[in-house]
């Protein structure tokens, strides 16, 4: 038996997930759960969210400790979170204050300031990224000049946290790949896009960016003092570089049969795409704001953000603060059974991005589109599930369509398989079945790509998705109920 820990940091939450292998699956235990979630403080240029990234490190620390301290000697350890956000080091080696989070609003006129140096549809040719304001060329864009002109290092924050961890700073391509930095055929830096950086900071900004390493790169031997991590020969043990955007983790972990399948990684976002060989980089890709983000083994992450749970989990957290008493899944379960389709909203619309009062949000949007407004917080959660349902659907047919491959099957990973009633909408919206499971998918993908680095797995992602369905069981939803009936829907947010 051998035993590996994930470190998996999400928006509103981080874990520390250990999985111990045997037989070929893979037993995976919570080791440490920690609150996350951005901190606002006012500035004179108006108000701010940062990560506390201090916070993050020390529970992930204490969450390592306690992996140790329960399952024994560790093998490796792998760190995957949200993507594109960094914190910048001093020429020491120090943290320049703390990391932005994606979702502070500095970036308001970032991307229209880069485009006037590099318009869109040329950056897209380069860097085949999807264009959201908080894509960390934006963000350096909206970063402050002499925070900029002082820092020696950018690392984003899974390999910043690896850094303290082992002492040593790498760059792992599929975070930087959310970058807009980087190209997706070449898996290097693009110097068109650092050329235009260089320009608007008057200083080069390559010599901040650490080494590119793909994922399953052995960074180093974990050493902060004190953590004491040793494998089970008394090694210390290894951090790997794994798909450290946790995206790229769960896609490893689709428990896939097929060739043609489309997946949702579904969370706080809801990644909608597929996997492919080679980045799609056309005009009608750029169009439909499609991204190929890249993905382990040499894969492509040709996929959709959809806005995700946040719209419900915010809209909990609104009714939470008007002292409404809310349970998850009953709430659920009575939108289950809220008659379907009545009121659709664009979860993409940009008024969903911030957090905030989302039912406020959605009535303004269904009086907007001239559709009757939900009222208790069942028909606001029905609401918010089909237009999830039809916004999946829609990135899936677009993401085929452009790329010209055939979808069979719909998988869904993470925390939203919890959800029946939002897989079973899925796959009545797309007309596919829908195979859901594992919900821990991200810890998942993270721990095969640790366990094969050091060679205790072997094999392509093919043998890896084997282990993944070995350790899962995923549940089938096939497609129920009138198409047309959805069609005529999605046409109502236009
Ligand atoms: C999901 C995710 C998305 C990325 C968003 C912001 O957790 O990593 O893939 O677009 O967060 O970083």
């Amino acid at each position: 038996m051998t035993t590996f820990a994930a470190v998996d940091l999400g928006a509103s939450s981080g874990r520390v997930i250990t999985g111990t292998l045997s037989g070929g699956r893979l037993e995976l235990r919570e080791a440490a759960r920690f609150p996350n979630g951005p901190v606002e403080v006012p500035t004179p240029k108006g108000q701010r969210r940062h990560w506390d990234v201090l916070r993050l490190w020390q529970s992930v620390s204490e969450g390592l400790r306690t992996a140790s301290h329960d399952v024994g000697p560790l093998e490796a350890v792998g760190i995957d979170t949200w993507a594109v956000d960094y914190g910048l080091l001093d020429a020491d080696g120090e943290l320049l204050g703390n990391p932005a989070s994606y979702r502070c609003d500095r970036t308001v006129g970032a991307p229209e300031a880069f485009f006037a140096e590099l318009p869109a549809d040329e950056l897209y040719a380069l860097n085949g990224l999807q264009v959201q304001p908080f894509n960390t060329v934006f963000q350096l864009v909206a970063e402050a000049p002499e925070r900029l002109a002082r820092a020696a290092g950018l690392l984003l924050v899974p390999d910043l946290l690896g850094y303290w961890l082992t002492g040593r700073r790498v760059t792992e391509v599929t975070n930087a790949s959310t970058t807009g930095m980087l190209d997706p055929r070449t898996r290097r830096w693009r110097p068109e896009v650092l050329e235009t950086l260089a320009q608007r900071f008057g200083r080069d900004v390559s010599p901040l960016l650490a080494e590119l390493v793909e994922p399953g790169h052995v960074v180093g031997p974990v050493n902060t003092e004190g953590l004491g991590l040793t494998t089970a020969v008394g090694a210390p043990t290894p951090l790997v570089a794994v798909g450290t955007h946790d995206t790229a983790s769960a896609v490893v972990a689709i428990p896939a049969e097929r060739p043609d399948f489309a997946y949702i990684s579904c969370g706080t976002w809801s990644l909608v795409g597929l996997e492919l060989p080679e980045p799609v980089l056309g005009e009608d890709a750029r169009a439909a704001n499609l991204t190929n983000e890249l993905g382990v083994d040499g894969t492509v992450r040709f996929l959709k953000n959809v806005m995700g749970l946040w719209v419900f989990n915010e809209s909990v957290r609104t009714w939470r603060e008007r002292r409404m008493d809310v349970d998850v899944p009953e709430l659920v379960s009575r939108a289950a059974a809220v008659p379907g389709l009545r009121t659709v909203v664009d979860v993409d619309d940009a008024a969903f991005f911030p957090p905030g009062d989302m039912p406020s949000r959605i009535a303004e949007a269904a009086r907007r589109t001239g559709q009757p407004q939900p009222e208790t917080p069942a028909e606001f959660a029905r609401c918010i599930f089909d237009s999830l349902a039809i916004a999946y659907a829609r990135a899936i047919r677009r993401a085929a369509d452009i790329s010209g491959r055939e979808v069979g099957v719909v998988h869904i990973v993470g925390g939203g398989v919890r959800n029946q009633l939002l897989c079973q909408l899925t796959a009545d919206a797309t007309g596919l079945p829908v195979v859901a499971g594992p919900d821990e998918g991200t810890a998942l993908g993270n721990l095969v790509v640790q366990a094969r680095a050091v060679g205790l797995l072997a094999g392509g992602l093919p043998e890896l998705r084997a282990v993944v369905r070995a350790s899962s069981e995923p549940r089938t939803y096939l497609p129920s109920g009138d198409a047309a009936q959805w069609e005529r829907a999605a046409g109502r947010i236009g």
